[in-house]
C-alpha cells in the first residue's frame, strides 16, 4: 500500500493500515470504532485534510473488529486480523480514489459491489450499467465491464446488453433522479418485464450532482435549491416508494431496502447485494437493492450528522428491510 501507516509488529497484533494520501477525512472511521482509538492526524496529506490514523498505541486495543474498514467509502484502511485470519477493506476489483465528496455513501456502496463480484467469482461475466448522476464515474472505480446509459435509461440499456448476451451477468448503480425521475418509466417496464437485471438504486433522496436539487424522493418539508420553502404535498407531490412499486411488478422476484449508515447496516446491505446476483443467476427476473445514502453535500451536514438525518428522517417513509422475498426465501 503505498504511502500508507503501517501499524502492528507481531504476530498477535492485528494489522491496521491508514492510507493517508487516500484519506478525505470524513471521519466516519472515527465514528464507528468502538475502542475509539482512530483520531485525525495534525498534518494535512495531498488533499488538504487531516487524515485518520490510529492513536499511539491504540494497536494493544485494537480488537480487529474491522468496523473502520468496512465503513471507509474510499478504501483507505485495511484490517487483518491475524488469529483468525479475516481481512477488512480493499479487494482486487477496487481501484483508483473516488471523486465522491467526504462521507458521501456511494463509495461505501462500490466497496461492497467490488467485494460480492470478486466473492461470487463472476467478475469476467459481469457487465455493470452506469448511470448519469454523481455514479457517472462508477467505471473507473470497478475493475470489470461497464457500459455508460444516458440519464433515466440504464435498465432499457442493461436489458439490451441482456438480450444480446444471456450469459452475462448485468446491473445498474442508479440514483434517485436518475430512476425515480427521468427514468420511472423505463424502472417500472423492466420490473413488468422481468429482466435479469440487478438494480442498484441509491436514494440520497436529491438530486447530487447537480447542486442538490429537488428529486421524485425529497422528503416532505425538506429544503432543497429548488424547494427552499420545503417539499409541500400540494404543490409538489408526496415522495414516490419506488421500491415498493417495483415490487409490485409480476416480474421483479426480489426487493429489499436497506442503507449503509453504519458497520452493520454495511454488512447487511452485503448479504442483500448477494442475495439479488444469486437471484439474477437462479430466477432469472429483476432484484432491486434500494440503498438509502447520504449526500453531505446537498443536504448541507457534516458527514456524521448526515447519517443521522438519514435514520431519523428517512427511516420512517422509506423503511429499511426486504419488500419482497425472492423465491424459496432469505437465507437464515
Ligand atoms: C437527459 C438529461 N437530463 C438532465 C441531465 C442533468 N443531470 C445530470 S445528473 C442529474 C441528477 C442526478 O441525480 P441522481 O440520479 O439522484 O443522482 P445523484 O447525483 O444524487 O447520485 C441531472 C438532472 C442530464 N445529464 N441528462
Ligand atoms: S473513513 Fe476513510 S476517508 Fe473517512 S476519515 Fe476514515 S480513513 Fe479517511
Ligand atoms: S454530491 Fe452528494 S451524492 Fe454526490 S458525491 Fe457529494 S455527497 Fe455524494
Amino acid at each position: 500500500m503505498t504511502d500508507a501507516l503501517v501499524s502492528g509488529g507481531t504476530a498477535l497484533l492485528p494489522r491496521v493500515e491508514f492510507d493517508a494520501a487516500r484519506c478525505k477525512g470524513c471521519g466516519l472511521c472515527i465514528e464507528a470504532c468502538p475502542e475509539h482509538i482512530v483520531e485525525f492526524e495534525h498534518v494535512f496529506n495531498q488533499r488538504g485534510v487531516q487524515p485518520a490514523h490510529l492513536v499511539h498505541d491504540g494497536l494493544a486495543q485494537c480488537t480487529a473488529c474491522g468496523n473502520c474498514a468496512v465503513v471507509c467509502p474510499d478504501s483507505a484502511v485495511e484490517v487483518e486480523n491475524r488469529k483468525k485470519p479475516l481481512k477488512y477493506g480493499r479487494n482486487p476489483l477496487r481501484v483508483g480514489d473516488t471523486h465522491y465528496c467526504p462521507g458521501c455513501d456511494e463509495g461505501t456502496v462500490h466497496e461492497l459491489l467490488a467485494e460480492v463480484i470478486d466473492e461470487l467469482g463472476i467478475r469476467e461475466v459481469t457487465v455493470g450499467v452506469a448511470s448519469v448522476g454523481c455514479t457517472v464515474f462508477a467505471y473507473r472505480y470497478i475493475d470489470i465491464d461497464w457500459h455508460q446509459a444516458a440519464h433515466g435509461r440504464a435498465t432499457s440499456v442493461a436489458w439490451g446488453i441482456e438480450c444480446q448476451h444471456p450469459e452475462l451477468r448485468v446491473f445498474t448503480l442508479q440514483g434517485d433522479g436518475d430512476l425515480a425521475g427521468i427514468g420511472i418509466g423505463e424502472t417500472i417496464h423492466a420490473a413488468a418485464r422481468g429482466d435479469p437485471t440487478v438494480v442498484v438504486f441509491l436514494n440520497n433522496g436529491i438530486y447530487g450532482m447537480t447542486g442538490g436539487q429537488m428529486a421524485p424522493t425529497t422528503l416532505l418539508g425538506q429544503k432543497t435549491t429548488t424547494s427552499p420553502a420545503g417539499r409541500t404535498a400540494r404543490l409538489q407531490g408526496s415522495p414516490i416508494v419506488m421500491t415498493e412499486i417495483m415490487a409490485a411488478q409480476a416480474g421483479c422476484s426480489f426487493a429489499v431496502r436497506t442503507s449503509v449508515h453504519d458497520a452493520p447496516a454495511i454488512r447487511r446491505t452485503k448479504k442483500y447485494l448477494r442475495q439479488a446476483f444469486l437471484n439474477q443467476e437462479k430466477n432469472r427476473s429483476l432484484s432491486v437493492v434500494e440503498i438509502l445514502s447520504a449526500c453531505p453535500s446537498g443536504w448541507k451536514l457534516e458527514p456524521v450528522d448526515a447519517h443521522q438525518y438519514l435514520v431519523k428522517e428517512m427511516f420512517p417513509i422509506y423503511k429499511p428491510g426486504v419488500i419482497k422475498e425472492p423465491p424459496g426465501g432469505m437465507p437464515r
